[in-house]
């Protein structure tokens, strides 16, 4: 794959330990060698993670790259043991089917192997081919389902050869809205792209506002630049219901109620405009509505803010000043508001703060969500819709929404009444077939999907074909038909972006697949061809998908917007190379949002979204309290809000299998956090079992008292389900309501009551 590289090499210099060539350091053995990969979990910091390799082909040690100036040399505590996932011992190594007979049914860890049997690629492949085509030809194309998400977020993995797959066999589209859908729209809705502060212009920050972002669990390679501001003297501010670590260390820990962000940001606003704190200029020139905003804002004041946040008035007043007299003022807002039911309105309202002040104006100040509009990977080459035509449908199929799978495995096709399935941006979900076939892959959705317990009656269905790929055995694979192994990302070569920084990486290949594991890729292009498709683009290597990703042109460079200086000879030897506009921060900082036109209809900042109103939507941010929220009538039999959120050592449901990983989370995984008022009124004290519950489902947990968290408000934590004696986690409580922007899910909108078990 090496391309001559013939235009003379654009001066962009990432900075580099004197000890390489943008390398490692040289390793301590000849025999030893070290390959650039980069973590695919799903993380902003996609961190430079140099793999250390033996002569017998053995990874022996994983480390940050020193050379990357996010990753800084250091990884995260997950990743750091990294090894114990790649060789670990209960890896599913080879395809697996299920026994004749045996049910679908919550397996008890580590008797897995007893409802299935080993079988070759061979026949797992062909024997899987063929009953696709079965169930497409009896009930149409559109009754197979993937369902994929984030188990790696590399541009082949996440979606390349797979993607091709299914529109070629017009199975149904996923709509991928399980993580930050609500967020996304929202931000774009207001800005047109996804571009925020460098994640290294944090450093000069004299005022750091984290909003709904655990810095330190789930981004931590934001959190030296904190370090290094507050050393300069700014300060941290952190608005979350939960004390997490990050504000336990914060200067300021606003202890806001769930659901209520958008209040506060109008509050703020509200602040601003009375003190004429705002920045006319910026506001005149860069953006659309703000007479209108200024009107909505005017709702909130600081009294009515304090009754629905729990803050008092003179909190709200303070922290308005604060943000808008302090300069530069950088705001992390992270996806942990929009997960509630007013989700998308939160992130508008929080989004606009920084236009309100114009603090894009100021290096070290901006917000950032995330990063990822700035990778204009060619994703119509990559991922090939225009396959669709070739399929029986002879058109894109239609979309379901992953948020709401446990409706679709149970409901769809079957009861054409039953309300929608997916959101304003569903067009044709509620037609169609039932869901025949599921394939599942980069996703353990008998964990993460909400409302577990209407995912598992699906997933138990006995017509249901049901294809599992991951790495170990999850609770998703206990209802699989086949189950086929997975690579780790040292195992396969990506390329990757991320949305926590701005640089293109490399990951190599370092080690062979273990066992008969393979890829996404090649499984993808294997059944392809297995099911008859004859397009070449099946059989194209990792590496022609990579060119095409980068849309390398004749003369060996991308030709992809900011990647023009990108040749894939250069990223081989220096693994990751920064976007054009990052190139030299110094000389020449990137200021986002400074410039028109931008990507939104107006082409300016949208305070006012007339797209929003169009699509039925209020057009500016309003609070609008959630039907599971403490004023919602389900509150009068179910008063506590529960907030079911990640675990700092794993990625999600990744790792909570490793004995490593597990150790260090076992005392919060199954452990329901309350505080002592809650615990005082319903007779339940520290170390108690209890019965947490909703409509939906209910789990045993043991209490941990925790002023923590407000009062009404309810703590625990996401984990494997099969590791948990009733086999169920805190997904059984949450529901598939969907956020007001976007489809999403809304795990932080949940009601639940809790006694003694
Ligand atoms: N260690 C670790 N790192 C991770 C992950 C992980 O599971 N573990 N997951 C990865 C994934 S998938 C993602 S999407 C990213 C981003 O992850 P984030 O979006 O940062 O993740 P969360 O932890 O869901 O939410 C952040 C914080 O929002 C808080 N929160 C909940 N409800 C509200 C609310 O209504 N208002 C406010 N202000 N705050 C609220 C939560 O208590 C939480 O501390 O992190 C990634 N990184
Ligand atoms: N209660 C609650 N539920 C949540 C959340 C929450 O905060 N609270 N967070 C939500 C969020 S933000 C997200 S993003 C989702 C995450 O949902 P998922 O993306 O499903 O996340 P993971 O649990 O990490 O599962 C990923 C799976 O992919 C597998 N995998 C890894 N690499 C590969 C690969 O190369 N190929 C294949 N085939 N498989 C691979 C892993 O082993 C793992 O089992 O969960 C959501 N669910
Ligand atoms: S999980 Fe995140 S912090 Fe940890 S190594 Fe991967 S990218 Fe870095
Ligand atoms: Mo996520």
């Amino acid at each position: 794959m090496r391309i001559q590289d013939a235009r003379p090499k654009p001066a962009i210099e990432t900075p580099r330990p004197a000890y390489n060539d943008g390398m490692a350091a040289p390793p301590a053995s000849p025999a030893l060698r070290i390959v650039h990969t980069v973590c695919s979990h799903d993380c902003p910091d996609s961190c430079a993670v140099l793999v250390t390799v033996n002569a017998e082909g053995r990874a022996v040690k994983v480390e940050g790259d020193p050379s990357q100036p996010v990753t800084r040399g250091f990884l995260c505590g997950k990743v750091a043991k990294y090894l114990d996932r790649v060789y670990a011992p209960d890896r599913v190594l080879y395809p697996l089917r299920r026994k004749t007979g045996v049910a679908k049914r919550p397996l008890p860890r580590g008797q897995e192997h007893e409802a299935f049997e080993r079988v070759s690629w061979d026949e797992a492949l062909d024997a899987i081919a063929a009953r696709l085509k079965e169930i497409s030809d009896r009930y149409g194309s559109e009754s197979i389902l993937p369902y994929s998400y984030a188990g790696t977020i590399g541009v082949l993995g996440y979606g390349s050869m797979d993607r091709r797959f299914f529109h070629r066999l017009g199975a149904s589209q996923l709509d991928r809205t399980i993580c930050s859908e609500a967020g996304g729209q929202a931000w774009l809705s207001v800005y047109g792209k996804k571009l925020g502060t460098p994640t290294e212009d944090f450093r000069l920050a004299k005022l750091i506002l984290a909003w709904g972002a655990n810095i330190h669990g789930n981004n931590i390679h934001l959190w030296p630049f904190v370090e290094e501001a507050r050393r300069n003297g700014a300060r941290l501010i952190v608005i979350d219901p939960y004390r997490t670590r990050t504000a336990a260390v914060a200067d300021w820990h606003i202890a806001i109620r769930p659901g209520t962000d958008t209040a506060l940001a109008l509050g703020m606003m509200h602040v601003i405009l009375n003190e004429a704190l705002e920045d006319r200029a910026y506001i005149a020139e860069m953006t659309h509505g703000f007479e209108r905003l200024a009107e909505r804002a005017r709702e909130y004041t600081p009294e009515y803010v304090a009754h629905l946040t729990g803050m008092t008035a003179a909190e709200v007043e303070q922290l308005a000043r604060e943000y808008a007299t302090t300069c530069p003022a950088a705001l992390r807002l992270n996806y942990g508001v929009q997960r509630c039911e007013n989700g998308g309105a939160a992130v508008r309202a929080i989004a606009m703060l920084p236009a309100l002040t114009g603090a894009w104006k100021d290096r070290g100040g901006g917000a950032q969500l995330s990063t990822s509009g700035a990778f204009q990977w060619d994703e119509k080459a990559v991922r090939r819709p225009d396959l669709a035509l070739a399929s029986p449908l002879g058109r894109l199929a239609r979309t379901v929404n992953m948020s709401e799978l446990g409706r679709a495995l149970t409901e769809l096709g079957r009861d054409q009444k039953n309300g929608k399935l997916g959101s304003e941006r569903a067009t044709q979900q509620d037609e169609g077939p039932a869901v025949h076939a599921l394939f599942v892959y980069n996703s353990n959705p008998g964990a993460i999907a909400p409302n577990h317990n209407a995912v598992q009656r699906g997933l138990e269905r006995d017509d249901l074909f049901t294809v599992v790929h991951d790495l170990f055995f999850t609770d998703t694979t206990d209802y699989a038909d086949f189950i086929l192994p997975a690579t780790t990302f040292l195992e396969h070569t990506d390329v990757q972006g991320a949305y926590g920084h701005y640089f293109v990486q490399l990951s190599k290949q370092a080690i062979e697949p273990l066992g008969e594991s393979r890829s996404n890729v090649w499984l993808f292009g294997q059944l392809a061809q297995r099911m008859g498709f004859t397009e070449t683009c099946f059989r194209d290597s990792p590496e022609e998908i990579i060119c095409q990703a980068l849309s390398i042109g004749a003369d060996g460079h991308s030709t992809n917007p900011n990647m023009e200086h990108v040749t894939l000879e250069d990223l081989e030897s220096e693994g990751h190379i920064p976007l054009a506009f990052h190139a030299d921060p110094e000389k020449q900082p990137f200021l986002p949002y400074t410039s028109l036109p931008l990507a939104t209809p107006s082409g300016k900042i949208e305070f006012y979204s007339e797209a929003l109103a169009a699509a039925g939507l209020d057009p500016l941010p309003a609070f609008v309290p959630a039907a599971e929220s403490r004023w919602s009538e389900t509150a009068k039999r179910y008063p506590l809000e529960l907030l079911g959120r990640k675990n700092d050592n794993y990625m999600n449901s990744t790792f909570a299998n490793l004995p490593g990983h597990r150790k260090v989370e076992a005392s919060s995984c199954r452990r329901l956090e309350m505080h002592p008022s809650d615990a005082q009124s319903r007779g339940v004290a520290e170390g108690d079992r209890v019965r947490v519950f909703n409509d939906r489902g209910a789990i045993e947990l043991t209490v941990k008292l925790s002023a923590d968290l407000p009062a009404g408000v309810v703590a625990a934590r996401l984990d494997w389900a099969k590791l948990h004696p009733e086999g169920v986690n805190i997904n059984a409580l949450t529901s598939e309501r969907l956020t007001d922007i976007g489809g999403g899910p809304t795990f932080y909108s949940v009601l639940v009551d809790v006694e003694k078990a």
